[in-house]
């Protein structure tokens, strides 16, 4: 064999796709029947189709605004709804689904009996932080996988409203300056970046770990005089005070598209905050289509999600729109994030202890 012949062969990194990795992945899972590799493939199918079309979405008229508002009040754009449409038909015909749930729409969707339905309920938000299409900022699609507790024929939205503790696997697809695929499994965090030539999800970030702490807060502070507790207040206060020897201050980035801000500090760390208001008592964020997925991929990369009082993860959703305040990211922040918000402070003192200067 030539030398030219024998460095090709061992030179270079092996180049892993998106179906490469999800068939390694499945040889990890005695017993496995490829239906969740299906179902895995299916949505990264529907992430390249959607990806194609936000990129060339201002030259094809479909920017802009339906004139609707969605069952979040939100106003709807043209994008949004080829999202849902697209991923509702792509997850009821791939033959391993028998239930889903979109944020843009208000109620449960059984897969027809005229489709082979599978044992897999999927939750999604088809285009997250699609309000920043207009201005080409980053948006994403954020899906989550939970197992079906009845027959597939028999599935009910019951079978939607589970915590994110049964969730088998979640993901999102970014679109900004490059396409990005981020998944997991329960066997760690992967990204497969989007190669347009050649139309693969090719490897980019294997086994994803996020710092237990970073000096990076996102936060909408406009909104920080009617967050419900003035510990959350204090919390971005004391991140703001000049104290190098701790670490602070920390700098503020908040882009207005959760799955961009939750990219960032997957990969450099830091908090995401989106509190509880007198406008949102719950939360304006979305439990089943956004929160559990996400608090999924970040603990399995080592980070944290929580209310600001619970684990993201043990929440039991009471309805398919329930919402929550969303604390998320590299575990330190979140656990003093925690702290300062039930009234406790960094030290873990309770706050009037410590205001008083005790
Ligand atoms: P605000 C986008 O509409 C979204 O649902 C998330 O993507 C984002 O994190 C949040 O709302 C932004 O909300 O109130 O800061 O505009």
């Amino acid at each position: 064999m030539s030398s030219q012949t024998l460095s090709a062969m061992e030179g270079g990194e092996r180049i892993v796709t998106l179906e490469n990795h999800i068939i390694d992945s499945q040889k990890e899972v005695p017993g496995a029947s490829g239906a969740f590799s299906a179902l895995l493939s299916s949505i990264g199918i529907a992430g390249k189709i959607i990806s194609r079309e936000v990129r060339r979405a201002g030259l094809i008229d479909i920017l802009g605004l339906t004139g609707d508002t969605n069952v979040q009040g939100e106003r709807v754009t043209k994008l949004d709804i080829y999202a849902h449409n697209l991923l509702t038909r792509v997850m009821a015909r791939c033959g391993q689904v028998c239930g889903m749930a979109s944020e843009e729409h208000p109620s449960f969707l059984q897969v027809p009996s005229d489709l082979e339905r599978g044992r897999y309920i999927v939750c999604f938000d088809p285009l997250d932080g699609s309000s920043n299409i207009d201005v080409n900022a980053a948006i994403g699609t954020i899906f989550g996988i939970w197992k079906t507790r009845h027959h597939p024929d028999e599935c009910t939205e019951e079978d939607v409203l589970q915590p994110g503790s049964e969730i088998v696997g979640a993901g999102y697809v970014i679109y900004g300056s490059s396409t990005i695929f981020v998944y997991s499994s329960g066997r760690g965090v992967h990204a497969f970046t989007l190669d347009p030539s050649i139309g693969e999800f090719l490897l980019s970030h294997r086994d994803i770990k996020t710092p237990d702490r970073a000096k990076i807060y996102s936060c909408n502070e406009g909104n920080a005089y009617r967050w419900n507790h003035e510990g959350a207040r204090r919390y971005i206060t004391y991140l703001k005070s000049e104290d190098n020897a701790a670490g602070k201050p920390y700098s503020g980035r908040y882009i207005g598209s959760l799955v961009a801000d939750f990219h960032r500090n997957l990969l450099d760390g830091g908090i995401f905050l989106y509190p509880a208001d007198k406008r949102k008592p719950e939360g304006k964020l979305r439990l089943l289509f956004e929160a559990a997925p996400l608090a999924y991929i970040c603990e399995q990369a080592g980070g944290a999600a929580s209310t600001g009082w619970t684990a993201i993860r043990d929440v039991v959703p009471k309805k398919l729109h329930h919402r929550v305040p969303l604390i998320i990211g590299s575990r330190l922040d979140v656990e003093e994030a925690e702290r300062f918000i039930q009234g406790q402070s960094a030290t873990g003192a309770p706050a009037a202890l410590e205001r008083a200067g005790s």
